[in-house]
C-alpha cells in the first residue's frame, strides 16, 4: 500500500472474496456517490452487477465515527464474510476506499472484464493522515491540458489521498481561466502556449465541472493566479497593465523573470480586484493562490508594496493568501500559507522563517525533492535540471517536519509536488514524470515519521507498477526499483 497506513493487521486464515453476487452498502448521497464511484470501477474490471444499496452490503460503507481518527481518518475490516468502512465523514470513507482499491488485485483497475479470483487478504486497518495537505500542482499555462486530460490527472493521484490540486493558471505564455470583466485575458492572452502552439483556456462552465469533478474525489483545487511577475500574457492582453501603455507581444519560450505589473498604477489594483472576484467565485476551497515568485523585474520596495495591496485583496475576497515564498518578505495576512519551494538556499530559508515568524503556515515543495519537472537522470528525455537530478529515491528520502532548519514541525501544513510544464505537452509526457514520484510525496504528506523507509517504499513502489500496468499509465521505469 501506499501511502502505508497508521497501523495495519494481518486476519489469520481470512480471506475476502468479491464474487458475482456482492452488493455495496452505503447510507445517504454522499456515501452513496463513493459507493458508485467504487461499483463503476469494479463493474467494468470483474463484469458482476454490485448493485448499490442503502444500508450494509458485501462491501459496506459507514459514516459512524471513529472521531478520533479526524477528518480524513478511516478503519477498514477485510474478512471472509466482507469489508467494512468506517469513518467519521464521507472524506474518510472515501480514502478508505482508495486503500481497498489497492487491497484488490491489480487487475481490478482494469477497463474491461477481467478473471478473477478478486481477494482480498483478511487485515484490519486503522488510518489518518499526518498532514493536512497533499497536493500536486500542474501547470497549465506553459502548455494547456483539456478538461478531460486534467481529469485524467485528478483520477490517478486520487488513488494516492492527494487532497488538493494546485492548477498555475497563468504565467508569461498564457492565461487560461475566463474572466469575464476582462475578456481579452483569455480571447487573446490564451492564444498561444510553449513552443507556439494553439494554447487555450477553461470556459467558467469548463472550470465549474472541473472544480466538482476534483471534489467528488475529495481534491480542492488551488487557483493560481501568478502575479506580479510571470505576467506577459495578461500585460500583451491589456496595454493599460503596462508602464507606457504598450502591450509586449505573446512570448512562447521558456525564460523566467522578465515581465512585472505596472505596481504605482491604480488599474493594476482594479485588475486584480476584478480577477480574484471572479476566481474566488468559482473556488469552493478558501484559497487562492497569488504566486510572488521570480518578480525579477519588480524593483524590491514596490515588490513588498504589491504584496500588500495584493494580499488585501485576496482576503476581500474571502480567501487565505496562498504565495511562493517570496511573498514572505511582505506583509502576510492572518491565516497564509507560504510554499517553499527552495533547496538548500539560505535565502529562501530565511523566508520561509520569516513566512511563520508572520503567523503563516508552510507547504513544502522542495525544488531537489519535490519538482516533477525535474529530470530523473542525466538521460532523462524531458524534464529540467536546474535543481539537479531527482531519482525516486531523492524524492522521498527526506522529512517534512525537519527540511527548512529554524522552522518548528508545527507550521508544516503539508507538502506539494510540482509539474511545470516547459518540456510536457500530453498526457503520457505527464504520467511518465509524475509516476513514480508522486506516490512518494504522497506517502511524505500522509504517513507516520516512524513508516518512512526507503527499503520498504522501493519494494511497495515495485507493485504499483503492475496497477500502471493495468491503468495503461507511461510511467518511468526507475532502475532504483525491482518493478514486477
Ligand atoms: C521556477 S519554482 C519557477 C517556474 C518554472 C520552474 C521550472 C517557481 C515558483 N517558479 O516559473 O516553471 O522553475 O522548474
Amino acid at each position: 500500500m501506499i501511502p502505508q497506513p497508521t497501523a495495519h493487521q494481518a486476519l489469520a486464515d481470512q480471506t475476502f472474496a468479491l464474487a458475482s453476487d456482492a452488493t455495496i452498502g452505503a447510507a445517504g448521497p454522499a456515501l452513496q456517490q463513493i459507493a458508485e464511484q467504487l461499483a463503476t470501477q469494479l463493474r467494468r474490471s470483474t463484469g458482476f452487477a454490485l448493485p448499490v444499496q442503502d444500508g450494509a452490503g458485501t462491501i459496506t460503507l459507514a459514516q459512524n465515527g471513529p472521531d478520533e481518527l479526524g477528518a480524513e481518518g478511516y478503519e477498514l475490516r477485510a474478512d471472509t464474510d466482507g469489508v467494512t468502512i468506517t469513518a467519521a465523514t464521507s472524506e474518510g470513507v472515501f480514502r478508505g476506499v482508495t486503500t481497498l482499491r489497492q487491497l484488490l488485485p491489480a487487475k481490478a483497475h482494469a477497463d474491461s472484464p477481467q478473471e478473477g479470483p478478486w481477494e482480498v487478504t483478511g487485515t484490519t486497518i486503522t488510518d489518518s493522515p499526518r498532514y493536512s495537505y497533499r497536493g500536486m500542482m500542474l501547470d497549465v499555462s506553459r502548455h494547456f491540458f483539456t478538461l478531460d486530460q486534467v481529469k485524467h490527472v485528478i483520477d490517478l493521484i486520487s488513488l494516492y489521498k492527494v487532497n488538493h490540486l494546485h492548477l498555475h493558471l497563468s504565467d508569461d505564455q498564457g492565461w487560461r481561466i475566463q474572466v469575464d470583466s476582462w475578456p481579452n485575458l483569455t480571447e487573446h492572452g490564451g492564444s498561444t502556449q510553449v513552443g507556439g502552439g494553439e494554447g487555450g483556456y477553461y470556459t467558467k462552465a469548463e472550470y465549474a465541472e472541473l472544480v466538482q469533478y476534483a471534489s467528488d474525489r475529495y481534491i480542492t483545487v488551488v487557483p493560481e493566479i501568478d502575479t506580479p511577475g510571470h505576467t506577459n500574457a495578461a500585460l500583451s492582453s491589456y496595454p493599460e497593465l503596462n508602464k507606457g501603455d504598450l502591450p509586449p507581444s505573446l512570448y512562447t519560450e521558456t525564460e523566467v523573470g522578465f515581465s512585472s505589473f505596472t505596481i504605482d498604477k491604480d488599474v493594476t489594483y482594479e485588475f486584480l480586484d476584478d480577477v480574484f472576484r471572479e476566481v474566488a467565485e468559482q473556488t469552493p476551497g478558501d484559497l487562492l493562490h497569488l504566486g510572488g515568485d521570480e518578480a525579477h523585474s519588480t524593483e524590491h520596495s514596490e515588490y513588498l508594496t504589491f504584496v500588500a495591496k495584493a494580499t488585501e485583496l485576496v482576503v476581500k475576497h474571502g480567501k487565505r493568501v496562498m504565495g511562493w515564498h517570496e511573498v514572505a518578505d511582505g506583509p502576510l495576512p492572518a491565516g497564509s500559507v507560504v510554499q517553499y519551494w527552495g533547496t538548500e538556499d539560505p535565502k529562501a530559508q530565511v523566508l520561509a522563517q520569516k513566512a511563520v515568524e508572520q503567523g503563516a503556515t508552510l507547504v513544502l515543495s522542495p525544488a531537489n525533492r519535490s519538482y516533477l519537472d525535474m529530470k530523473y537522470d542525466a538521460e532523462t528525455p524531458l524534464g529540467l535540471d536546474w535543481a539537479g537530478l531527482v531519482s525516486v529515491e531523492q524524492s522521498y528520502s527526506w522529512n517534512p517536519a525537519t527540511l527548512v532548519p529554524g522552522v518548528p514541525a508545527s507550521a508544516i501544513d503539508g507538502v506539494e509536488a510540482p509539474l511545470w510544464t516547459e518540456t510536457v505537452d500530453d498526457v503520457s509526457k505527464i504520467e511518465y514524470l509524475v509516476f513514480p514520484r508522486l506516490p512518494g510525496i504522497a506517502e511524505l504528506g500522509w504517513s507516520a515519521e516512524s513508516a518512512l523507509d526507503w527499503a520498504s517504499y522501493r519494494d511497495r513502489l515495485a507493485e504499483q507498477g503492475s496497477r500502471w500496468e493495468v491503468l495503461g499509465v507511461n510511467f518511468y521505469r526507475a532502475p532504483e526499483i525491482d518493478w514486477r
